[in-house]
């Protein structure tokens, strides 16, 4: 019977999509001649666009953030979407703004560089979101853009009025963008800084030599790959909106970010389960494998072992070392350049798994050819036969690599109180989209341009809201007495 009506239903959906589709192709028919081709397609997308790459605008263009970020991770996804072409606006407490303009200062009086380097592409508004009057400018905010963007401790939003009912309410189309450090469960509430999130994500404990503490790597794989890891779900919650027209709430937690990077390691623990891992340097020590995931100092995660080998000058120079890859594929290669063509034949080094237990002596040798060359000699006299490898650029070098500056990798931008400054710009490359880097704002540089232009306040409005306190530092006692 069940059968029978579906059968029916699927006949009568079927005479309905044939009549549906003649009407539709008597109506394509008819547009055809009016409209051009990729409407008559019906994949919904616009025309190609006739003008030259990279001058029809951004990837983001005519995004609206309220940039309600502070610190790294949230900043870092603000100026990402910034980058690709969004207009981030981004809300300060008057008088103090983000804490980070103040933080590890090199040049007095001038926002930090961690500041600068982490807001570039944004506009700056100050407003005090605690305050009575500030509930009508944040309202239009909310109404105004497409994204809202934070990294509070946890309960920050809604205790400044912000509940996601409220903003879903006010804009039904905006979608809420949070990094945490925890996802639900028993740390939900807590504060977290970088290190936490490597410390809790799995980093640290598989990062750093055996015989010592775990460690945490230099990369802000906690705060800035986090940041990375939300713009990337802004953007698909923007793309989802095309669809079905309303907003969402987007969530990154720190753990999360750190674990998703360490997943190489999370494979090693399950492998450990089926025995030892036979490409750490610790196998072919003859050391035991306990129970978790060991520091594995500097081999290499994937199936081709390495290590950081010295180079010329290594005794003075602290960065005058390279990463040496045995990739198989290459081995004789290695073997004729380090001088050791024996080893291509000798059924001790010939092949992968035989050279798995003496891998520190193998590196050992290898070193004592490195020793006599310099990194760059190293690169290249290995590049020029496949075999990978890479040069331990120090942070100096890093700044005065040309093709770093030519690529906009490396920026130099412009600042009003603190001069020239270095800045990473923009690390994905988009053919149609390229990115400008601009100087990050100075606090409160952009509120009366977007009391005014953005959310339409007369100038009698703005003096209203000016007296009102709702988008000034408070007045210090003293100054309040005189
Ligand atoms: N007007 C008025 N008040 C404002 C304001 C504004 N424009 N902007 C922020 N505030 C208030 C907040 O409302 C909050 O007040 P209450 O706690 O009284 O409600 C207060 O400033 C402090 O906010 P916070 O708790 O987020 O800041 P913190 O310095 O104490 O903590 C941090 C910083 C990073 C530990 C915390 O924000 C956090 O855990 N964030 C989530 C995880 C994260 O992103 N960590 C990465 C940080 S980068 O290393």
């Amino acid at each position: 019977m069940a059968t029978r009506k579906k059968a029916k239903a699927k006949s009568a959906t079927k005479t309905k999509v044939k009549a549906k589709s003649k009407a539709a192709s008597k109506k394509v028919v008819k547009l055809k001649s009016k409209r051009p081709a990729a409407k008559a397609a019906g994949n919904g997308l616009p025309k190609p666009s006739s003008k030259p790459y990279g001058q029809a605008g951004k990837a983001l263009d005519g995004v609206k953030i309220l940039d309600f970020t502070h610190v790294q991770s949230g900043p870092t996804c603000t100026q990402l979407l910034a980058y690709m072409g969004a207009d981030c606006i981004k809300v300060e407490r008057p008088g103090v703004g983000d804490i980070t303009r103040g933080q590890l200062r090199d040049v007095k009086g001038a926002d930090s560089l961690y500041f600068t380097m982490l807001n570039g592409n944004k506009r700056s508004i100050t407003i005090d979101s605690k305050h009575p009057k500030s509930k009508e400018i944040l309202e239009r905010l909310i109404k105004h853009c497409d994204v809202l963007v934070e990294n509070f401790a946890p309960g920050a939003l809604d205790r400044m009025g912000l509940t996601w009912d409220y903003i879903h309410k006010t804009n039904p189309r905006m979608i809420v963008a949070s990094v945490k450090g925890f996802g639900p469960g028993p740390y939900e509430d807590c504060k977290v800084y970088e290190n936490v999130a490597q410390c809790t994500g799995g980093a640290a404990s598989t990062t750093g030599f055996r015989e010592g503490p775990p460690l945490v790597t230099g990369a802000q794989i906690g705060d800035s790959g986090t940041g990375l890891h939300l713009a990337f779900g802004i953007c698909a919650a923007l793309y989802q909106r095309n669809r079905t027209g309303r907003g969402q709430k987007v969530f990154a937690a720190m753990q999360d970010g750190v674990l998703n990077l360490a997943r190489v390691k999370l494979r090693d623990q399950q492998r450990l389960a089926h025995g030892p891992l036979t490409e750490f340097s610790q196998y072919g020590e003859g050391v035991p494998f306990g129970k978790a995931v060991p520091r594995a100092g500097n081999d290499s995660g994937g199936g081709q072992p390495g290590w950081i080998l010295k180079c010329k000058g290594w005794e003075t120079d602290p960065d005058a070392y390279i990463y040496f890859i045995t990739q198989a594929p290459v081995w004789e290669a290695i073997c004729d350049l380090i001088g050791k063509p024996e080893w291509k034949t000798d059924p001790d080094y010939a092949k992968p798994p035989a050279r798995l237990p003496r891998l520190k002596s193998i590196f050992a040798t290898i070193e004592e050819w490195t020793m006599t060359k310099t990194k760059f000699e190293v690169m290249d006299l290995c590049n020029a036969v496949d075999i990978p490898v890479g040069p331990i650029l120090s942070m100096k070098e890093i700044a005065e690599e040309k093709s770093l500056r030519d690529t906009g990798t490396v920026v130099e931008v412009d600042h009003p109180t603190r001069g020239k400054y270095l800045t990473v710009g923009n690390p994905v490359k988009m053919s149609d989209s390229p990115t400008e880097v601009t100087r990050s704002p100075l606090l409160g540089e952009h509120t009366e341009e977007i009391l005014t232009k953005v959310l339409g306040y007369s100038g009698k409005e703005v003096e209203e809201i000016k007296g009102s306190g709702a988008i000034t530092p408070p007045q210090k006692p003293e100054a309040a007495a005189a």
